[in-house]
């Protein structure tokens, strides 16, 4: 049989089988190999009077932090204020998780609170459309027929910074439980409340995982191509570069720059990528 692991409590994991939740526990040779993750499909039986975990398939994709694998798309939650729309903070977690494998759709939150900030934020929304990306906008207790639609059968990370409406967003699709939602000035300090461990919630027929996410420490680990790689606005746009591995920085004969300059490729978007690109590099000459 093979089934999903969605939640995970010492050494006992649950599948997910045929709609059922199943309690197994691992294999013994199983635990010398890789760890088991929540995302995780395996193939399992049952012995004697319990159900064993056999193998782990595959992934598609992976993260460490949290710990999740076969991660379908993750969801960038950015509220219009408190905190303020950050056009910086969702490109460099678009890139992030593109790197990660990941199909990236951003959220819009707490649009009904920003008054005098509207026609900023709704300018930014339209240049991501503009640029391709899924954007939606969601609002506490209002379902949105898009977002359910997404959810559907799909793993989905949540992201974004703290008290950006996470914990909310899941409350507003899953009427069967609360998750602690917490005050704004209580959420931008370091709380004690804030979500550490992997568990996924069940939301409209598909499975959220509500935790931090990324976050910019992940950089670390990227090096200049990869970052270049990770931003989907120039896709179509970079193999007219003069050369192959352009970073569209000081090269010349450059089509992203071009396509800035001819308004083609968001200049938004190259600016943020110009910034992540000095960070990766400053990193390198420091090794
Ligand atoms: N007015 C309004 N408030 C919201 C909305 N989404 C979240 N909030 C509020 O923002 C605060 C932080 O939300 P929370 O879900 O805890 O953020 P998290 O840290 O990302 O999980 C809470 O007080 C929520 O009630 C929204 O769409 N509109
Ligand atoms: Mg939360
Ligand atoms: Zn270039």
């Amino acid at each position: 049989m093979v089934g999903r692991v969605v939640k995970i409590i010492s050494n006992q994991f649950e599948v997910l089988y045929e709609n059922e939740a199943i309690k197994c526990v691992a294999m013994g040779k199983i635990r010398l190999q890789k760890q088991i993750v929540v995302g995780d499909f395996v193939e399992f039986e049952k012995f004697d009077s319990q159900y064993g975990i056999q193998k782990i398939l595959p992934r598609t994709n992976e993260m460490i932090r949290p710990m999740i694998a076969n991660v379908d798309q993750a969801m960038i939650i950015m509220s219009a204020v408190e905190p303020d729309f950050s056009c910086q903070l969702i490109d460099r977690l678009c890139i992030l998780v593109n790197h990660a494998n990941i199909k990236p759709i951003i959220v819009v939150t707490k649009l009904d609170k920003c008054d005098k900030d509207l026609v900023r934020v709704n300018r930014y929304i339209d240049d991501y459309r503009k640029s391709g990306y899924k954007i939606i906008c969601a609002t506490k207790g209002v379902k949105n027929l898009e977002l359910i639609e997404l959810f559907k059968d799909k793993i989905t990370v949540l992201t974004g910074q703290s008290g950006a409406g996470k914990s909310t967003l899941i409350n507003t699709y899953n009427t069967d439980f609360e998750i602690h939602t917490q005050p704004i000035s209580k959420a931008l300090g370091r709380g004690k409340h804030t979500t550490r461990h992997t568990q996924l919630f069940k939301v409209c027929d598909g499975y959220v995982a509500d935790t931090p996410g990324f976050s910019s420490l992940d950089f670390e680990f990227m090096n200049v191509t990869e970052v270049e790689a990770a931003v989907s606005d120039f896709n179509g746009h970079r193999d007219n570069c003069k050369f192959r591995d352009c970073k569209h920085h000081n090269e010349p004969n450059c089509a992203i720059k071009e396509g800035v300059e001819a308004k083609t490729v968001s200049k938004i978007r190259y600016i943020n990528y110009i910034d992540v690109l000095k960070i990766v590099m400053n990193k390198k000459e420091k090794y």
